[in-house]
């Protein structure tokens, strides 16, 4: 295969691709012939390239280590980090981290809408503008008219420095962004239940379970490279148990030993009837209930009986017909996970976009502290980040709404006054009114309380459930994106445009689902005249006047004083510092010394360097020293199916595609994989007399959409899926915006629908 000359031209072919990959996958190339097995060497650089620097992906929160090869000035390769935690493992977004930066449409320079045109203007003229908009909102309406809607695929220093400028300088607490889409009811899970954000687990633990409970999590198609560690785990010892929880038949679930086609929305139920059965079988960790826990329904306190009583109420045959699974399975399940000498728990979407996506964390939890999976080798609860940098960058700043740095909140005024003091601003310059969580931002922007909003690395208007909704919204805002590619659905909103540099072209830290911080490199300059988003941010703030807060301008002066902040919590980084992370891959916090290796399992006395005493556990976050076992009932739907409205819409992802495809759905190498479908069971396709190709209109409450259908087994009848990537398609005009009360994620994985053939259609 000739892959310098296709390198060269900026394309890989489809076949080429396909064989990196499976050459990546044995961490060897076959260079030679395929026949005969002569031609096995180990992997050559595939172009020439000047220099290889350690680096992260780009995509997923897996958080893979890669080497990325650059010459004059261009990165022309990646490679998997064989001294990262994925061991030299990438998947295909993996490997087009170079594709990516070369794409068609990158944005190259900054507009200005005039005459309902963007049109090209100077960076000075946008700044300026943006700057006068947002100043002449902030004096005629107050700080709260004005909004940051950001994401977790920025760095860590850019959210931490638009979550300073907006909460200490301009003075709201209007932050948040696209992890409330994702990771909100899992953070306020970890919160409720431990008192701080975070899992307590690391990867490593993979190496040590002898069950893996998967739930709510394509974990094969969305987080490969941790699934890869799964199967290793299975090889090296097949007796490993693998239970799947997903209304379809994915990837995940196809090589479970158990799969538990649930219907969607009624995990608690399972969980429910889970925590029954390891209560009947005499599963519970006695120890843990007596010296480790506390019980709570709401905000009321209950005990160990309160908790009995509750589930006797979800016995497995009354829970069944609710989830649509078998009461037997149920059962079996329950053994194999309190049995097993290790459970990990694995989960993401299919748990946190639910109406109780919060309720659904906290049973989790319980499931581990109850049978005492926990806090050692392979025994843990952990929730996998989606993005790059959700966690560290986002939930660990506190970049949203109710939140402060450090797992602290604005509603609670000794937080607010230690971050007043830590950022040296006056005392009462936080505001102690939460701000818009994500979807209350944007319905705040459709009644017009919302003047003016800076979008930053996020493409909402086709990301947020009941789109038409948002996107009228948009219209009515004075509105600022900065986004790496023009066009996106949201750049047609924009009053002003602002190009981005991404990934290796700006440098900074990202953090992965294991609570891994590690560095990207600035490596090669942006294109046109795109800037990083910290520039962006340090601009607007000195033309607001915040030039004396923003002290720190690039990435290493904002991790500095970042990191040291860290030290007046129990998210104790600060020894993690840029010189280490130059060197090391990644490392875990809490770390507060610089000789401090990083910390694999949290609140471990002996092991976390901020857990006290000699027990068990030290569950600092929590005033007690205890975790709470929350009481959690299995409510209706947020939107119920009826008569008009039969099926239950599914969304989620595939497995090469990213999001919204401002990025993926521009690499020739992927334009095969189409993601306008409709995933339809046989059954249903019958009685609504849908073909397999042909095209369906899928409606709900609010709005409707025209997919093709894939009609499939895989998928539990009386459930749809369709992913959430392709614009044209805009899935999102259909589905619900109900949020989970605590967390206010909202429910994308259950949207009441009914469909027809498209052709039918009026
Ligand atoms: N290829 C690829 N990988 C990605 C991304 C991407 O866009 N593409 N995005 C990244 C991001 S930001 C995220 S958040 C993660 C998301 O990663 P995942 O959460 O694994 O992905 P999803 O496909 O959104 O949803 C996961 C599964 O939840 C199931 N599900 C739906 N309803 C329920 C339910 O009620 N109960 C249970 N138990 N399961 C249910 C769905 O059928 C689906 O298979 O992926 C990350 N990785
Ligand atoms: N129906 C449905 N909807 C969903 C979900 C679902 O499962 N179902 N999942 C939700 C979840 S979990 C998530 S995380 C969201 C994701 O939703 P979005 O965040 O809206 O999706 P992305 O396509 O990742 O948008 C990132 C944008 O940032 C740009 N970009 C890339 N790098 C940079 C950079 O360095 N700087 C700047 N300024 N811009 C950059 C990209 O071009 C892109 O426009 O979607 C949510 N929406
Ligand atoms: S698993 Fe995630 S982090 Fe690893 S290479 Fe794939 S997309 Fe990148
Ligand atoms: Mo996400």
């Amino acid at each position: 295969m000739n892959l310098s000359f296709s390198m060269e031209s900026g394309k890989l072919t489809r076949r080429e691709l396909l064989q990196r990959l499976s050459a990546l996958a044995g961490g060897l190339i076959l260079t030679g012939p395929i026949s005969g097995c002569e031609g096995f060497w180990r992997r050559e650089p595939a172009i020439p390239v000047d220099s290889w620097h350690k680096g992260v992906c780009r995509f997923c929160g897996t958080g893979c280590g890669i080497m990325i090869g650059v010459r004059d000035g261009k990165v022309v390769d990646v490679k998997g980090d064989e001294y990262a935690h994925n061991r030299g493992r990438i998947c295909i977004k993996g490997i087009l981290n170079r594709e990516i930066l070369y794409v068609r449409d990158r944005a190259l320079y900054p507009m200005i809408r005039r005459n309902g045109r963007l049109e090209r203007a100077t960076w000075d003229e946008a700044m300026s503008l943006v700057a006068e908009r947002f100043r002449e909102a902030i004096d005629r309406y107050g700080p709260d008219s004005v909004a940051f809607y950001g994401s977790g695929q920025l760095f860590t220093e850019e959210s931490y420095t638009a979550n300073k400028l907006f909460k200490a300088g301009i003075g709201t607490n209007n932050v948040d962004g696209n992890p409330r889409l994702c990771m909100a009811s899992a953070a306020a899970g970890y919160i409720s239940v431990f008192g701080k954000d975070e899992p307590m687990g690391c990867y490593e633990d993979i190496d040590h379970a002898t069950c893996f409970f998967i739930t709510g999590s394509n974990t094969a198609d969305c987080h490969p490279i941790v699934w890869e560690r799964i199967m290793d785990r299975k090889r090296s010892r097949p007796e490993t148990v693998i239970i799947v929880v997903d209304p379809r038949r994915t990837r995940t679930a196809r090589h479970a030993d158990y799969h538990l086609a649930i219907r969607p929305g009624t995990d608690v139920a399972l969980y429910n009837a889970m925590i029954y059965e390891f209560i009947r079988n005499g599963f519970i960790d006695q120890d843990m209930v007596e010296n480790y826990l506390t019980f709570r329904e709401g905000d009321a306190e209950r005990t160990f009986e309160d908790l009995k009583r509750h589930v006797a109420q979800y016995t497995p045959e009354r829970v069944a017909p609710v989830c649509g699974v078998d009461a037997r399975q149920i059962e079996e399940v329950a053994y194999l996970f309190a049995a097993s000498e290790a459970t990990m728990s694995i989960w993401t979407m299919g748990l946190n976009q639910q109406a109780q996506g919060t309720a659904a964390n906290r049973l989790v939890n319980a499931m581990h502290l109850l049978t005492g999976h926990i806090g050692r080798p392979g025994a843990t609860p952990f929730s996998l980040t989606g993005q790059p940098n959700a966690g560290g960058g986002v939930r660990d700043t506190g970049a949203l709404a109710h939140a402060l740095p450090n797992g602290r909140v604005v509603a609670n005024p000794q937080h607010r006054a230690e971050m007043e003091d830590l950022w040296g601003v006056p005392r009462g310059r936080i505001s102690p009114k939460p701000g818009y969580h994500a979807v209350a931002m944007f319905e705040a922007m459709a009644r017009g309380d919302l003047k003016c909003v800076l979008i930053m690395g996020t493409n909402p208007a086709q990301s947020l459930p009941h789109a038409e909704r948002y996107r009228e919204a948009m219209q009515r805002t004075f509105l600022v994106v900065a986004d790496a590619i023009y066009p996106t659905e949201t750049a047609q909103f924009a009053d002003v445009f602002l190009p981005s540099a991404m990934w290796v072209e700006k440098g900074g830290v990202f953090s992965q689902s294991e609570r891994r911080y590690h560095l990207v490199p600035k490596l090669v300059e942006p294109p046109g005249e795109a800037r990083s988003d910290l520039e962006i941010l340090v601009e607007l703030a000195d033309r607001l006047g915040y030039g004396d807060l923003i002290k720190a301008r690039t990435p290493e002066e904002v991790w500095d004083e970042w990191r040291q902040i860290s030290a007046h919590s129990p998210y104790n980084f600060a020894g993690i510092t840029y010189e280490r992370l130059k060197k090391e891959r990644g490392i875990l916090w809490p770390a507060p010394t610089e000789d401090h290796p990083g910390t694999c399992r949290r609140y471990v006395p002996g092991e976390d360097p901020m857990a006290k005493g000699t027990g068990r556990f030290d569950f600092y976050g929590r005033p007690d020293g205890r975790a709470v076992v929350y009481l959690e009932h299995q409510q209706p739907s947020s939107d119920p199916r009826s008569d008009e409205y039969p099926l239950t819409l599914v969304t989620g992802r595939v497995y090469e595609h990213w999001h919204t495809l401002t990025i993926t759905g521009k690499l020739e190498e992927l334009e095969d994989i189409t993601t306008d479908f409709l995933v339809v069971h046989p059954r249903d396709a019958h009685r609504y007399g849908i073909r397999d190709g042909a095209p369906v209109l899928v409606e709900s409450r609010r709005g409707r959409a025209v997919l093709k259908a894939r009609v499939s087994t895989d998928i539990t009848p009386g459930v749809v899926f369709a992913p959430f990537h392709s614009p044209e398609a805009l899935v999102n005009r259909v589905v619900n915006n109900t949020v989970d009360p605590i967390s206010k994620e909202p429910a994308f994985k259950e949207s009441a629908v009914r469909i027809r053939p498209a052709s039918s259609a009026a």
